[in-house]
């Protein structure tokens, strides 16, 4: 199904053709038929003359009411717009064709209304001439203008099967499998409850879904839907929807917030975008201006920080940031508004081009400009490049689900992207991407940061402690700021570089060799000489740090020269593995051995006897039984 909105200037007559074209009368508030002017969205819909059913938002043309005007153009699929042919082109016909022109609204028809008014037809080819060239240049540019009377109802059926004409040639709306629904209305129904309306766009909605609230904490059940107030259970998009939503109240929610799928949209307060500054009036977008600005059905003050410029002027077009007072759920590729305060006038507009950039800007940044560049035609190469690279590491599904792109393009430009090494996957490879797995990815350039990084502290590290066998994994994972969810693909990724060799909790450059000076290894000798002359009764622990240092000392246990009975216990290995020995050999001839007869056995003090015995329980040699100790078996 397709949707088309109104457009034109106060009083030309929009509500009055919609209601000529379909019967409805969309003028529904009280205040607006006592006015005669529209001031919120109306709705209608009716059956074109080929059998096609079609929606129609209805907007307002007043001035004041643009903000309005502004919330149902987004997801129409084509304008029309309407000029009195007795006033011809007004402010509004301009900034309402602006507004339809950067939202990139595809196609229009021009009712040139009120012909019953015209008595002089030369009067009429003037009008009719002067919107021909204010189309020109717009994404209207060439569309077929109508001669209509909305109260005579002359040109009505032509009018019908020219609305028909145009949508023989329209695509259908496009279906990325993420649906979203931008609220415009809210109200209750007793007996339902909460009912949210909206133009369905990007995938279909069935009555059973779950749904989150965006912006707001909020997610409700699609409890039943009506598309012109006829039940469905699913909608495709393109189409007018009312949905009754079990599990939030009405106050919960208001005009501007998105139904979509859990998990998928986020707001944002912050993002990047691609401006177009009108070029009709004289006002330039200066940088850190205070702004309206419009996506979907919402709206919020912001901010404007121009990244390439300190104006972008009329007619022409800028990088910039946006900062919003409030958040907005918009993610890349959709198309914004924004207005001036005060006075009211449209600007400009533009395209999101990255809804969560990861900072400020800095301004006149070139690498940061050409990203922004390379996002514009959103190639999927381009969006996927910047996906990977949205922080260190990601999540292939993360990457495919934020680009905004369907799913399967996505995964296969990550695919492309990995077998020609500008993204790399860290803990698999690109035909484990393209088989779909979720896998944890880098941009290269990122990725070779993160290696530097990584290189940079095992430097530091191995300098500082040149006989350490090496540093604590986590201590490098919070040098190198890798989140822990990512850290065990990291670790795998820099094995497979070369980069790194990791050992149980230890972690080193995979070139490090522990390598001592003569001085220290004189003083190792001299230690080891000592520590053999009693075999079991060495020197301590304290005193064997007090002349080798505790480094030196770790590096004899590490490199397993001594063995490390207790904290103030070593013996040298050959001491130890005769001691076990002999040991066990005793415990196999007598079945048990006591603490004095170990004392006994090896010729040593008490202290030394008990801390060989509860190593070789703790190494599970032994286990002790009462007083004494058996053969573990
Ligand atoms: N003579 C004549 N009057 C018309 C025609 N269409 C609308 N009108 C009158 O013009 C006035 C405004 O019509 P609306 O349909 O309310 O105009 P609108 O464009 O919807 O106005 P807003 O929604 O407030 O912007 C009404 O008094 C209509 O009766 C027409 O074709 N011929
Ligand atoms: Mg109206």
């Amino acid at each position: 199904m397709y949707v088309i909105g109104t457009a034109g200037h106060v009083d030309h007559g929009k509500s009055t053709l919609v209601e000529a074209l379909t019967g409805i009368d969309p003028d529904r508030l009280r205040e607006e038929q006592e006015r005669e002017m529209t001031i919120d969205l109306g709705f209608a819909w009716v059956t074109l003359p080929s059998g096609r059913e079609i929606s129609i938002v209805d907007v307002p043309g007043h001035e004041d009411f643009v903000r309005n005007m502004l919330a149902g153009v987004g997801g129409v699929d084509g304008a029309l717009l309407v000029v009195a042919a007795d006033e011809s082109v007004m402010p509004q016909t301009r900034e309402h064709l602006d507004v339809l022109d950067l939202m990139r609204v595809p196609r229009g028809l021009v009712a040139l209304n009120k012909i019953d008014a015209v008595e002089e037809p030369d009067w009429a080819d003037l009008v009719e001439e002067e919107v021909r060239e204010l189309l020109e240049g717009t994404t209207l540019e060439g569309s077929p203008i109508l001669r209509v009377s909305g109260v005579t109802g002359q040109g009505i059926p032509e009018l019908a099967a020219a609305l028909d004409a145009m949508l023989d040639d329209a695509p259908l709306p496009s279906n990325v499998e993420r649906p979203r629904l931008p609220v415009d209305r809210v109200f209750t129904i007793s007996g339902f409850g909460t009912i949210v309306t909206g133009t369905l766009g990007g995938g279909t909605l069935a009555v059973g879904d779950t749904v989150a609230i965006v912006p707001g904490n909020l997610t409700a059940r699609v409890r039943g839907m009506q598309i012109h107030k006829t039940s469905v259970e699913r909608a495709e998009p393109g189409t007018r929807l009312a949905v009754n939503l079990a599990g939030v109240d009405r106050d919960e929610i208001e005009r501007g917030q998105v139904l979509c799928r859990p998990g998928w949209l986020r707001a944002t307060r912050l993002l990047d975008a691609h401006l177009e500054v009108l070029g009709d009036h004289r006002w330039p977008i200066k940088h850190n201006m205070a702004l309206e600005f419009f996506a979907g059905t919402a709206r919020t003050p912001a901010r404007v920080r121009i990244l390439d410029g300190d104006a972008v002027t009329p007619g022409g077009s800028g990088w910039v940031q946006l900062r919003l007072r409030d958040p907005v759920a918009v993610q890349r590729g959709d198309r914004y508004v924004v207005r001036m305060p005060s006075p009211s006038v449209t600007l400009g507009g533009g395209q999101v081009l990255d809804a969560h950039p990861r900072r400020r800007h800095r301004r006149h940044d070139v690498e940061v400009l050409d990203r922004l560049a390379a996002l514009v035609d959103g190639e999927p190469e381009a969006v996927m490049h910047h996906e990977a690279g949205r922080s260190l590491v990601v999540s292939s599904a993360a990457a495919i689900r934020e680009s905004g792109l369907v799913a399967s393009e996505a995964a296969s430009a990550l695919t492309r992207l990995a077998s020609e090494d500008d993204v790399v996957v860290l803990d698999g490879d690109a035909d484990a991407l393209a088989e779909g797995k979720d896998l944890a990815i880098s941009a290269a350039a990122r990725w070779q940061d993160l290696l530097a990084r990584m290189r940079e502290a095992l430097e530091a590290f191995h300098k500082a402690n040149p006989v350490r066998a090496g540093m604590s994994l986590e201590e490098l994972r919070n040098r190198a700021h890798v989140p822990t969810a990512f850290w065990d693909a990291v670790i795998e990724g820099a094995t497979r570089e070369g980069l790194i060799a990791a050992t149980g909790s230890v972690v080193a450059l995979a070139e490090h060799e522990v390598g001592l000076t003569e001085a220290q290894q004189r003083s190792v000798d001299e230690a080891m000489a000592a520590v053999r002359a009693e075999p079991f009764a060495p020197p301590s622990v304290s005193e064997l740090v007090d002349r080798l240092g505790a480094d030196l000392l770790d590096y004899l246990v590490d490199g397993g020269k001594l063995v490390k009975l207790s904290p103030s216990i070593v013996l040298a290995a050959e001491a130890y593995d005769d001691a076990e020995a002999r040991v066990v050999a005793y415990l196999e001839e007598h079945g048990q051995v006591t603490l004095g007869e170990t004392r006994d056995l090896l010729d040593t003090s008490r202290r030394y006897a008990q801390a060989l015995l509860e190593h070789m329980d703790r190494v599970r040699v032994t286990k002790r039984v009462g007083d004494a100790r058996v053969l573990r078996g």
